[in-house]
């Protein structure tokens, strides 16, 4: 909208229409796709934790048989407390528990099979620990979730039509006996003796939604949560969190695609990346010197989080029923360095001017993407190519971390970014991005300005953001 060359009264009409564009609405349209509230809930948690524990913990394996003694199962100082401590140590929101690996082991007194805690000599065959579990996490105030693997060694009608109606009993169990369930963790992972068999999903799911209508489900292809589509923790370096979902099966979807999400997806699955503290999932005493660093796992927590993903972190108890303590440290200090680079935005005192706004409501003012509030923001005038805002800082200040956020609750809309700081009179760029989401963290080398500017060159839709903030990374902080 330029208004050029233009005199007398109609300039000063086109001047009033200039500076008050036409989009005087309050609030910024939404994108097709959106998230359901808890689905924003969830991301805002950024960091949860798995737990593996199970009769693998006993026979030092990763998957099992399904012909475990439940014997083996004995874990003599098993502490519930202990683990939710671990977790909050790390920040995690929810804790989600293997209550049934592949191998059958049902961590809860199950009806339906004698394969469970009862046939143990744990608590006398009276324990459960899930209740145990989320009865800890809601001392806590943290989130429990629950993984009940459908591919199942010990069950007999595994690989029949009858085991879908097992499997319900038994999340039905679930859903109903404890509490609150935050989170629904299915894989696709299936035995050679159910190549026939297709799981129940739609089933699976309308339970979980019927019983505990707050869950969200967490598959390869949602319907809450995705699969990122590697076990390591990584999300793409682009990473939409809507896809199309339409031809995608568990167990069967394309990784890359899961990877990066695609812009013209028609659903929102917010991306989890999973990966453990260890190399494996159960715990094994062998790999108790092979605990992921605190560096290593705030590279991930960057890879992830900072890519617009959750980061799902396993800690799996050892035969005790603890968590070992080189893992708690590794937790402990992860989340001191994270402490300790973001504490300080130096760009809340700065000043920000933008090439244009949505409106002149103040509700759209650049100035919104300084202040702490994920839910003020910044939206651009339509009528701007390619939108800018400039930070100018209260004084020249060093910084080589930065944070983008966008406003998810209205949609995500950013593909490509660059961003400039003013050196010598000339804007040279320090960084460029693709995808922000939720959150879009840079590492970039250290740089002493006074102004920068983030140019949006590539959308979807209006540009917003709600959030440019800088940093100084700790000098913990290591890039893998
Ligand atoms: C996979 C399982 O096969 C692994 O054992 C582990 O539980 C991982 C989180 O999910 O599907």
């Amino acid at each position: 909208m330029k208004c050029y060359h233009i005199t007398g009264s109609f300039f000063l009409i086109m001047l009033l229409s200039c500076s008050a564009p036409e989009h005087a609405e309050q609030h910024l349209p939404p994108m097709p796709v959106i998230p359901s509230d808890k689905q924003v809930t969830y991301q805002q948690m950024e960091v949860i934790g798995f737990i593996h524990f199970g009769v693998n913990t006993f026979t030092d394996r990763e998957w099992g048989t399904g012909k475990e003694d439940p014997l083996i199962f004995n874990p003599a100082l098993l502490d519930a407390t202990q683990w939710v401590e671990a977790a909050e140590t790390a920040g995690m929101g929810m804790l989600i528990l293997t209550a049934k690996h592949h191998d059958g082991f049902c961590l809860w007194p199950s009806e339906y099979t004698e394969h469970s805690v009862k046939g143990s000599p744990w608590e006398n065959g009276q324990g459960d620990v899930v209740r145990m579990l989320s009865e800890a996490c809601a001392r806590a105030g943290i989130k429990f979730g629950i993984y009940l693997s459908p591919w199942d060694m010990h069950e007999p009608s595994y690989g029949s039509d009858d085991y879908d109606n097992y499997y319900l009993s038994q999340l039905k169990e679930l859903l109903t006996g404890y509490g609150t369930i935050s989170e629904v963790w299915m894989d696709g992972a299936k035995g050679e003796n159910a190549k026939d068999m297709e799981y129940d999903f739609n089933a699976y799911r309308s339970l979980v939604y019927a019983l505990q209508p707050q869950a969200l489900i967490f598959s390869d292809v949602g319907p809450d949560i995705r699969w990122i589509g590697n076990e390591h923790g990584i999300a793409g370096i682009t990473n939409w969190s809507t896809i199309n979902t339409e031809g995608l099966e568990i167990g069967k979807a394309d990784t890359e695609y899961l990877n990066t999400g695609d812009p013209d997806g028609t659903t929102w699955l917010v991306g989890e990346c999973d990966v453990s503290i260890r190399p494996g999932w159960f715990y094994h005493a062998s790999q108790d010197t092979l605990v992921k660093s605190p560096e290593y796992l705030v590279d991930l927590y960057y890879k992830s989080v900072g890519r617009n993903g959750t980061l799902l972190l396993n800690l799996p108890p050892d035969q005790r029923g603890l968590i070992h303590s080189n893992d708690i440290q590794s937790l402990k200090e992860f989340r001191d360095i994270l402490d300790e680079t973001f504490k300080h935005n130096l760009f809340r005192e700065g000043n920000a001017i933008a090439s244009g706004q949505w409106s002149k409501n103040p509700g759209f003012d650049p100035q919104n993407l300084l202040d702490e509030d994920p839910d003020s923001y910044w939206a651009a005038d339509p009528a701007d190519a390619d939108p800018w805002i400039t930070v100018e800082l209260k004084e020249k200040l060093t910084f080589d971390r930065l944070m983008l956020q966008e406003p998810i609750r209205l949609g995500q809309r950013i593909s490509e970014f660059i961003i400039e700081a003013e050196k010598e009179g000339e804007w040279k760029t320090i960084s460029t991005g693709t995808t922000i989401g939720y959150k879009r963290l840079l590492r970039i080398d250290p740089v002493t300005v006074r102004k920068l500017r983030i140019k949006i060159t590539g959308y979807t839709g209006t540009p917003a953001l709600s959030t440019m903030a800088g940093y100084n990374a700790s000098s913990r902080e290591k890039i893998f």
